[in-house]
């Protein structure tokens, strides 16, 4: 299938219209302030010495460039001059420090200054860095016309292929965090210079053919070198790195029709989905490695849900999209979109998750004993900023390029995969096609489509959480649909409440029910029902009434429950069974945190 960039689509309302505009009014901004006051602009002055604070880090070229990369998707749909000449500026800088090699790392530049000591540890972040000013470089020379990032790059990428590829004398083969193997396919699409193609084929196809070092605390899975990449099935390690990776692998195969490759995407694919993700699409089951852990093994508290992976999971569901109509992935990427993604920013947009827990009990993260062996729990509250800043500069490039989730053509068909209030021009069989959405999707799941400009075959998703769907029958999930030029078709997805259960070998679920209305997978809060929600019983019997929270602008689901009757103090007593009722209030489980430290949980007891 062929995809539609993001700046062929104007949101004109509804969720993502909110979401676009925060980012663009206020997060964006808190974003750059933060890093700002953090050191991470000064640092490209290059001035910075021993004993002086905000050391600069490896990895900070990466945020950075995220930023970059940011601000050009929201120049791309709306001129900004202000967020322009913020990351004029910025290029500016960067460019004027790049080595006459054409080198580039503020950390190896400024702080350990050794030029032997350039490529020669595996884990320290030089060629993920450059992988994201590759991505920031194509979207700011899209966006901008301005393409002195983009040159910066193309030197850094000969020095790269001397190095790695020619003399081959860097102290690894391939690089510790993936990323600039993605980055590569999209400088070959932009650039059409096959170089970039086989230099991420290169860095690809050499990971996991032999042992290449390691840091002392972890095993040769964390960055997915524990096989070559043909014969992994299960998604293992860091999180973030392996989804970066399966997306190149995948761009890859699409480019070059390695059916492999394409073979061990899907096997990797279904595994993350049938046994390593949670109801919210979040990915990373444990904080020791930010990683894949075992099937089944999905704890709640502990989980780890990077927003980042959760991004990259976006990113792998989009490229296997690209293969087959098979609603498995959109419905993910949908997933993903409402829940474990989209709770990584506050509502006011300047604050934000890094983990994604299903579960929230305050005294668990008080409970170390030891000031050396702490548990690693996520966060309870929401953060300006992270000394490890990758997921809000995710965050702000993703928003604002959120419409390229959904379209895909194939053969003159239009396969419509998400609902947004929009209005997209694309060309489709040599015709411009102007294609409406009317909707007021994800708060109700009626969707008017308007094809102006040629008559079209589309292929609608029925999203599979919709199980009331009485239209046109579905083939792998989308329903074909006929429709001529000037005509408008109106699909409608009842979001009826919908208790959710785990597979059984999910223990940290058993016994209990989710609880999701249309995309969006619900929580409860102390804030809304009291402390000790683990104690509630949802009645699952009850009617749940759809109510409008002021505090949360969002509509959130009350119904009943029961909590154990119990007055007194005894750490133990006999057990009664008595019940008191209660209203149960459940709120978008994106909207956690949004009112102060508090209970949470997903999963929840019911009768
Ligand atoms: O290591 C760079 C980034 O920081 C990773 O992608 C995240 O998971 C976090 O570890
Ligand atoms: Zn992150």
């Amino acid at each position: 299938m062929r995809e539609f960039p993001f700046y062929n689509t104007r949101i004109t309302g509804g969720f993502w219209k909110e979401k676009q505009d925060l980012v663009r009014n206020t997060t964006i901004y808190a974003v750059y302030d933060r890093f700002k006051d953090a050191g991470r602009f000064r640092a490209y002055d290059f001035n910075w010495e021993e004993g002086m604070p905000d050391q600069p880090h490896f990895f900070w070229d990466s945020d950075t460039a995220k930023m970059i990369e940011s601000i050009a998707c929201l120049t791309k749909l709306k001129k900004n001059a202000k967020l322009e000449k913020l990351a004029d500026d910025i290029i500016k800088k960067i460019c004027s420090h790049q080595d006459e090699n054409g080198y580039f790392n503020v950390y190896y530049m400024t702080v350990d200054k050794d030029p032997s000591h350039r490529f020669a540890t595996r884990d320290r972040h030089e060629l993920y860095c450059l992988g994201h000013l590759i991505e920031a470089a194509i979207a700011y020379d899209d966006a901008t016309g301005k393409d002195a990032l983009l040159q910066f790059c193309f030197r850094f990428l000969d020095y790269v292929e001397q190095r790695f590829m020619i003399e081959k004398n860097a102290g690894f083969q391939t690089p510790g965090h993936e990323e600039i193997e993605l980055a590569l396919v999209r400088l070959y699409d932009y650039t059409g210079n096959k170089k970039y193609l086989k230099m991420a084929s290169h860095f690809v196809d050499e990971r996991g053919k032999r042992e290449e070092g390691l840091t002392d605390w972890s095993h040769e899975s964390y960055n997915q070198s524990h096989l070559p990449v043909r014969m992994q099935k299960t998604a293992e390690g860091h999180a973030v790195r392996a989804m970066y990776l399966y997306s190149a692998m995948a761009d890859l195969a699409l480019r070059t029709g390695d059916e492999e490759l394409l073979e061990a995407c899907k096997a990797l694919y279904d595994n993350i989905l049938t046994r390593r993700s949670y109801i919210t699409g979040s990915i990373g089951q444990s904080s020791c490695g930010e990683a894949f852990t075992v099937d089944y093994d999905l704890p709640n508290m502990a989980s780890y849900s990077e927003t980042c992976a959760a991004i990259g999971l976006m990113m792998f569901s989009k490229r296997m999209m690209l293969f087959s109509a098979d609603r498995k992935y959109a419905d993910m990427i949908e997933r993903l979109m409402y829940n474990g993604f989209i709770s990584g920013l506050s509502l006011s947009g300047k604050a934000f998750f890094y983990e994604n827990p299903l579960e929230i009990m305050p005294y668990f993260y008080k409970r170390n004993v030891s000031n050396t062996f702490k548990e690693h729990a996520p966060a309870t509250v929401r953060k300006e900023y992270f000394g490890c800043s990758c997921c809000p500069p995710n965050i702000t490039r993703v928003i604002p390029s959120i419409a390229s989730y959904l379209y895909t053509e194939e053969d003159g068909v239009l396969y419509v995969h998400q609902f947004m209030k929009s209005v997209s021009t694309l060309e489709i069989g040599g015709k411009s096609v102007k294609i409406t959405q009317k909707t007021a999707y994800p708060e109700n799941g009626k969707v008017q489509i308007t094809v102006k400009g040629s008559d079209l075959k589309l292929a609608v998703r029925v999203p599979g959480w919709c199980r009331e769907y009485t239209g046109e029958t579905a083939e792998n999930g989308y329903a074909y649909m006929d429709v001529k030029d000037g005509e408008t078709v109106t699909v409608n997805f009842p979001m009826k409440v919908h208790f959710i259960a785990a597979n059984p070998r999910v223990l940290h679920d058993a016994g209990k029910v989710a609880v999701m209305r249309g995309p969006f997978v619900y929580c409860m809060e102390a804030v809304d029902n009291g402390e000790g929600i683990r104690n509630l019983k949802l009645n699952m019997r009850s009617r749940m009434k759809v109510v409008k929270n002021e505090e949360l602008g969002v509509n959130v689901l009350v119904a009943k429950g029961f909590r154990p009757a119990y007055t007194g103090d005894a750490l133990y007593r006999e057990y009664t069974g008595e019940m008191t009722e209660q209203d149960i209030v459940l709120v978008p489980y994106y909207t956690f945190a949004n009112r102060g430290e508090s209970e949470m949980q997903v999963f929840t007891d019911h009768t």
